[in-house]
């Protein structure tokens, strides 16, 4: 059978290097420290990794290595925010819990696939 035929483990949507910083923890400004970030998106959940060398794509799966933080999509908000940094491709995804994250990449198709991915696990959720 195969690993999720019990359907308990969340799906895993997307997963890739991207350049990240937090800019606010619960309403409160942070300073920027850019750095890169293997992030997946599985479920409800966009997961922040370490050590992004140790990682693709194919080899990933939820559990064999630990999270540095993760972000519940429910209720968050996503906009383009170039004017947000001196970077070209900038994203910020806002959670509900005010915890504010720059999401970037230097290649254009890239970034707009993580918007879109993002977007629409946020739009599904909103429907719930
Ligand atoms: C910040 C650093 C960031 C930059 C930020 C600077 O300086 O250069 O990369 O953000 O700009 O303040 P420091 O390392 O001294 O903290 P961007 O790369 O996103 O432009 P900002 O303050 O205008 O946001």
């Amino acid at each position: 059978s195969s690993p999720d035929s019990d359907g308990c483990t969340p799906e895993l949507e997307k997963a890739g290097l991207l350049n990240k910083t937090k800019i606010a923890e619960g309403g409160r400004k942070l300073r920027k420290n850019w750095s890169p970030s293997w992030v997946v998106l599985v479920g409800n959940s966009l997961v922040f990794f370490k050590d992004p060398k140790s990682q693709t794509p194919s080899s990933w799966k939820p559990g064999n290595s630990r999270p540095e933080s993760s972000v519940d999509l429910r209720g968050a908000q996503l906009h383009w925010a170039n004017e947000l940094s001196s970077k070209k491709n900038v994203f910020k995804l806002r959670t509900v819990t005010g915890n504010e994250f720059l999401l970037q990449s230097e290649t254009d198709s890239l970034i707009k696939e993580w918007y879109s991915t993002i977007q629409n696990v946020i739009d599904r959720l909103d429907r719930e």
